[in-house]
């Protein structure tokens, strides 16, 4: 791998070399990554910068708002908002899509995100970060709705998270491999440091949070209880279990060694199909575990390839090293 590649070359020599990156698409991605070291400077100072603790308002999911969830949101949107190459952005955060002003160009896609995923960790100094997806605006029609956001997964054209742990990496797809660029903050900015992420089809190590066992469908149940049972049960072999309660923390560590993330379904609230949000963090993570070699279903379909027809809709998410993934959406369809 060539040393001290900045993303801007990385992603110029992409557009040059196989043209997968558009202009417009190369650009969007430089303000979001832009967007990302400046919530990271934010994240950085703590309880300096007073960005701590709750704002006193809920969002449209009837979270309490942290201070740092409302400051990257509108970090992400007063980047984004005036390049021209975007037509409308949809965030956790907020209820509707936020359409491109009309004193500003508007370009051909759509950008969502989650701005701060893991709130519950900013205030106890645990990793957090930003996961977005983008799609292309269908075409055909002017304007933006809502419902130009209603497109599987396997639509999306990038996807992408900034991990704000001991090192803010930015980890990227835009449908050739996963690459991984960490933030120099001498240089201020972000650097190659892994291209071609492989997540291992095998692993030892799973990710759930185990307080809710006895709400969980049985095939999870299974297939924890198997893992529980270690080298004497059907397994063969000890496993490990993390859970850092911040799916891009939990997720950033399948991407470097390996393992499965599970946040199923369960019997507490049986008519959400889980509690993950399908369009910004499901399906940009779904894309990149894919694009590594793992696979990410809702414990019956593959997450990609399912429709939306809500822009905060919720899913059950399985994901990570193919094999592991595979079994435990086995263990559904036996159900
Ligand atoms: P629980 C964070 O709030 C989040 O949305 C994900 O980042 C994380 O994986 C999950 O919820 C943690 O949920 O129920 O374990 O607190």
């Amino acid at each position: 791998m060539k040393k001290n590649v900045s993303l801007t070359r990385y992603l110029v020599e992409q557009q040059r070399d196989d043209g997968l990156i558009p202009g417009q698409l190369r650009l969007l991605l430089e303000v979001v990554a832009r967007a990302c070291k400046r919530i990271s400077q934010s994240v950085n100072k703590g309880a300096i910068g007073d960005v701590l603790g709750t704002a006193g308002s809920e969002n449209v999911q009837g979270e309490v708002q942290k201070k740092l969830d409302i400051i990257a949101n509108e970090v992400l949107i007063e980047a984004n908002e005036w390049g021209g190459h975007l037509a409308a952005m949809a965030s956790e955060e907020m209820e509707g899509i936020y359409l491109v002003p009309n004193r500003y160009p508007h370009g051909e896609y759509l950008l969502m995100f989650d701005p701060l995923d893991g709130s519950s960790n900013i205030d106890v100094n645990v990793s957090i970060g930003t996961i977005f997806s983008v799609l292309k605006k269908p075409d055909g029609h002017p304007g933006v709705t809502e419902q130009d956001f209603m497109q599987p997964g396997s639509q999306q054209v990038a996807a992408g998270y900034c991990i704000y742990g001991p090192q803010t990496t930015l980890v990227l797809t835009v449908g050739a491999g996963v690459a991984m660029f960490t933030l120099d903050r001498e240089q201020g900015s972000f650097v190659l440091v892994q291209e071609n992420v492989r997540i291992p089809e095998d692993t030892k190590e799973f990710a759930i949070n185990m307080s809710n066992m006895r709400h969980w469908d049985a095939p999870v149940k299974r297939y924890v209880d198997e893992c529980l049972a270690g080298v004497e049960g059907p397994r063969g072999k000890d496993f490990n279990m993390r859970w850092i309660a911040s799916m891009v923390a939990d997720v950033h560590r399948i991407m470097t060694r390996g393992g499965i993330f599970m946040y199923p379904w369960d019997k507490r609230e049986p008519h959400k199909p889980g509690k993950l949000r399908l369009m910004y963090e499901a399906n940009p993570m779904a894309w990149l575990v894919e694009q590594a070699g793992g696979a990410a279903t809702n414990g019956k379909q593959r997450i990609l390839d399912l429709q939306p027809t809500q822009l905060h809709e919720r899913v059950s998410v399985i994901l990570g090293s193919k094999n592991e993934v595979e079994k435990v959406t086995r263990y559904h369809s036996e159900a």
